[in-house]
């Protein structure tokens, strides 16, 4: 974490003629300049802010929740049987937003829009059709018949050793919204993933069903030695869904509306627009 270093100095140091003379702090010889560092309350709240997104200080000074558990039991026995069915046939494929990772970031699909396993983007004109991977997994068949309501993209995600998500948004994947809404359940997983909504700390175990709304600003770290497996699925919101989600949740719709604004913005300032700007600068100095 980083440390707050303000300068101070004390004013006795700068000597005349051997007499100790009091002077005003700006003209001490550099040498005599100690960093001190901030103790207490102010010390660890600016230690905390300093080692801080934007977004994340909005969301954490208006404790802002974005994610959530629903009142629904996983058996991570059949959850995995499920997942060792798939990785005999199928190899992972590279998520497709390369800006978005190092690399390590892939996905076996079981239900897309065209119904092949290795299309990540949904296809104008072409439904969301199970792959031939999905026929590997009854269980996972039977949790998606108990939750309520239409279903996108539904992926088997993996996080591969030293592996990073970079910071982005999804701006249209929240249950607020009226296109798509992002529900995970780990299978494989380990307290030394980090993993962050804006400045919610998600410490999602197997087991569970949660949602996260990734149309905040979200990235995660596997500084784990093995591979991070959750099964992702996308759903249409609609109102039986938000009904799974706690009263409280449902309730800061409008507090998640205005700070998705905000944060949005604090995002395109700080990441997307340098990002496209460096683009721009590498392809002038290539002509
Ligand atoms: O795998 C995760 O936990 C993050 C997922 C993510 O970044 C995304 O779905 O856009």
């Amino acid at each position: 974490m980083n440390k707050i270093y303000p300068f101070s100095a004390s004013k006795t140091d700068c000597h005349g003629g051997g007499k100790v003379r009091k002077i005003p702090n700006v003209c001490l010889p550099s040498e005599t300049l100690k960093l001190v560092p901030i103790e207490g309350k102010a010390g660890t709240f600016l230690r905390t802010f300093s080692s801080m997104e934007i977004f994340e200080i909005f969301t954490k000074f208006s404790s802002l929740s974005l994610q959530c558990k629903l009142p629904l039991q996983i058996s991570q026995k059949k959850l995995l049987a499920d997942y060792y069915n798939v990785i005999k046939e199928f190899g992972g494929e590279q998520h497709s937003r390369h800006d978005h990772h190092d690399g390590g970031w892939k996905a076996i699909g079981l239900i897309t829009s065209g119904g092949e396993v290795y299309t990540d983007k949904f296809i104008h004109h072409k439904p969301f059709l199970e792959t031939p991977a999905m026929q590997m997994c009854p269980y996972i068949k039977e949790i998606l018949s108990i939750i309520p309501g239409s279903k996108r993209r539904v992926r088997l995600m993996f996080l591969e050793p030293g592996s990073i998500i970079k910071w982005h948004i999804d701006r249209t994947d929240t249950i607020d919204g009226a296109i798509s809404s992002r529900f995970h359940i780990p299978i494989i997983t380990s307290s030394k993933i980090e993993f962050s909504i804006c400045h919610n700390r998600c410490h999602w175990t197997p087991g569970h069903i949660y949602y996260g709304d990734f149309s905040f600003p979200h990235q995660v770290r596997n500084n784990w030695d093995q591979r991070r497996v959750h099964l992702v699925i996308d759903m249409v919101p609609n109102d039986d869904l938000r009904l799974l989600l706690p009263e409280a949740f449902r309730h800061e719709r409008g507090k998640r509306e205005f700070l998705r604004m905000i944060c949005r913005n604090s995002y395109l300032l700080q990441y997307q627009i340098p990002q496209k700007l460096k683009k721009v600068l590498e392809l002038l100095h290539l002509h």
